[in-house]
C-alpha cells in the first residue's frame, strides 16, 4: 500500500522542551493524571468528513485541498477505499484512539436506497479490517441526513412523511454498521431539523414528529442490543434559520417532553455553545447538571464569525475550566474529544492535518494538566463551598426539604429581624488562582 503521507512518520510525545512541531509536547499517552491515563481521560477522536471527506471548497471557491479521492469523474468506490487507506494511515501515525463518521462519509451514495446500503456495508467491511489491523476505535457514527435535495425541508422534521421514512431507513442503516464497528455512541446532529420561515412551518408538528423519532431511535437501540449511547448535538443555526436542537437546554426540555431524558444525552460542540449564545463551560454545566453529558465535539470558532469556523482548540486559557468541568462532572464514560476542525482553506500541504491535530491534542492534555491541579487544588472547590454552607444550617434545610412557605418566612424574618449582610464574591481573586494553575502546568 503506498502511504499518503510518507513524510510523517508516527508522532511521539518529546515533552515540553521539544522544538519538533510534529511531536507532542503535552500529551503523554501512558502519563497517569488523576488515576487514570491521559488517553482514557481524553479520549481523543477525528472526524471523517472534514478531514478527508472535505476538498477544501467553500460558497466562493472550489477545493484547494490534495484530496485525490475527491476527484470528479472518479469510480466513487475505489475513490472511498483509497480515502480510507489514507484516513486510517493518518489515525495510526497521530496516535488518537478514536474516529467518528457520517455514513456518507465513508461510503459514495448509490443510485437507489439498495445502492447505498449496499455501498456502505461493503465500506463497513473493509473499516472492520482497517480498525482490527490498526486497533482503531470508532466513537461514533452518524447518518448524513441534511446534504441531499430531499431533506432541503428536515429529515425527521419534513412535512412529507416519505421523507420522514427515508430518513429513518437511513438511520436504522447507518445504525446497525455503528454496532457493527463496536461504537461506544450513535449522534444525531439535526442539521436542518429546523425551520426558515414560520409562514409554512407546523413547528408543534415537526417537535411532535422528532419526538417520534427519537422514540424510535431508542426503541431500536433496545430491540438490537445496542449498547453505545444516544446523543444529540445541540446548535443554534446553521444551515437552518432556527434549529429545534438550539442549546443543551432548550434539548432537555426536549427530552423531558418526549420521555427521553434517560436514554439520551448530548454531544457539546465548543463553537455551537458560542453561537447559541452561551459558552462552552456553560453548556457542559447544564449538560452535568441535568445528567445528560455525553461526550464532545471539540473545535473552536472565531471572534469576528458569526459561524461554525470549526477551527482546531488551541487555547489552553479556554480549554482547562471545560475540562475541569468535566473532571467534576465525572468525566467521560462512553463520550470522548472528537475533533470536528477543519482546516483553514489555504492550509494544503498535506503534513497540515498533523499539525492541526497534534496542536489541538496538546491543548487538550496541558488543559487536562490544569484541570486536574485545579481539582486537587483545594482553594477553589472550598470556595464554592464556602459560599453555598448555609444551605446546610436549619434554615437553609427546612427551605429545601419543603418545611416551610411564604408566610412562614415572613413571620420568620419579622421575629428574628433577620437581615443579612452582602459577602464578597471573590471573582478576581479566583480568576488569579486559575491563571496561577495555569502558569504551573507541567
Ligand atoms: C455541524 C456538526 C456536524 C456534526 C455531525 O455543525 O458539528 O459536523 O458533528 O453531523
Ligand atoms: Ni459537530
Ligand atoms: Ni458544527
Amino acid at each position: 500500500m503506498t502511504e499518503f503521507f510518507p513524510d510523517v512518520s508516527p508522532i511521539e510525545y518529546e515533552g515540553p522542551d521539544s522544538d519538533n512541531s510534529l511531536a507532542f509536547r503535552w500529551y503523554d499517552k501512558d502519563r497517569i493524571v488523576l488515576d487514570k491515563t491521559m488517553e482514557d481521560h481524553l479520549r481523543f477522536g477525528v472526524c471523517y468528513w472534514h478531514s478527508f471527506a472535505w476538498n477544501g471548497s467553500d460558497i466562493f471557491g472550489a477545493g484547494t485541498f490534495d484530496r485525490p479521492w475527491t476527484a470528479e469523474g472518479g469510480d466513487p468506490m475505489a475513490q472511498a477505499a483509497q480515502k480510507m487507506d489514507a484516513a486510517f494511515e493518518f489515525f495510526e501515525k497521530l496516535g488518537a484512539p478514536f474516529f467518528s463518521f457520517h455514513d456518507r462519509d465513508i461510503a459514495p451514495e448509490g443510485a437507489t436506497f439498495a445502492e447505498s446500503c449496499a455501498n456502505l456495508d461493503a465500506m463497513v467491511d473493509q473499516a472492520e479490517a482497517h480498525m482490527n489491523r490498526t486497533g482503531m476505535k470508532l466513537l461514533w457514527g452518524t447518518a448524513q441526513a441534511f446534504f441531499q435535495p430531499r431533506y432541503a425541508a428536515g429529515a425527521a422534521t419534513n412535512p412529507n412523511p416519505e421523507v420522514f421514512a427515508h430518513a429513518a431507513a437511513q438511520v436504522k442503516h447507518c445504525m446497525d454498521a455503528t454496532q457493527r464497528l463496536g461504537g461506544a455512541n450513535y449522534v444525531l446532529w439535526g442539521g436542518r431539523e429546523g425551520y426558515e420561515t414560520l409562514l409554512n412551518t407546523d413547528m408543534a408538528h415537526e417537535l411532535d414528529q422528532l419526538g417520534r423519532f427519537l422514540n424510535m431511535v431508542v426503541e431500536y437501540k433496545h430491540q438490537i442490543g445496542f449498547d453505545g449511547t444516544i446523543l444529540i448535538e445541540p446548535k443554534p443555526q446553521e444551515p437552518t434559520k432556527h434549529q429545534y436542537d438550539y442549546d443543551t437546554a432548550t434539548v432537555y426540555g426536549f427530552l423531558k417532553k418526549y420521555g427521553l431524558e434517560d436514554e439520551i444525552k448530548v454531544n457539546i460542540e465548543v463553537n455551537h455553545a458560542t453561537l447559541s449564545g452561551h459558552d462552552f463551560v456553560h453548556e457542559l454545566a447544564t449538560a452535568v447538571g441535568h445528567g445528560i453529558f455525553g461526550s464532545v465535539d471539540a473545535n473552536r470558532g472565531d471572534e469576528q464569525l458569526g459561524w461554525d469556523t470549526d477551527q482546531f482548540p488551541n487555547s489552553v486559557e479556554q480549554m482547562s475550566l471545560a475540562v475541569y468541568e468535566i473532571l467534576r462532572g465525572g468525566g467521560f464514560t462512553t463520550g470522548g474529544f472528537m475533533f470536528d476542525t477543519k482546516l483553514r482553506r489555504q492550509s494544503l500541504a498535506r503534513d497540515d492535518l498533523f499539525h492541526g491535530h497534534v496542536g489541538a491534542m496538546d491543548t487538550m492534555a496541558r488543559s487536562l494538566l490544569v484541570a486536574a491541579d485545579l481539582i486537587e487544588n483545594a482553594d477553589l472547590s472550598g470556595a464554592v463551598e464556602d459560599r453555598y454552607a448555609g444551605w446546610s444550617g436549619a434554615l437553609g434545610q427546612k427551605i429545601m426539604g419543603g418545611e416551610v412557605g411564604l408566610a412562614d418566612l415572613h413571620q420568620d424574618v419579622l421575629d428574628n429581624n433577620i437581615d443579612p449582610a452582602p459577602v464578597s464574591g471573590r471573582q478576581e481573586m479566583l480568576e488569579n488562582l486559575v491563571n496561577r494553575t495555569i502558569e504551573r502546568a507541567r
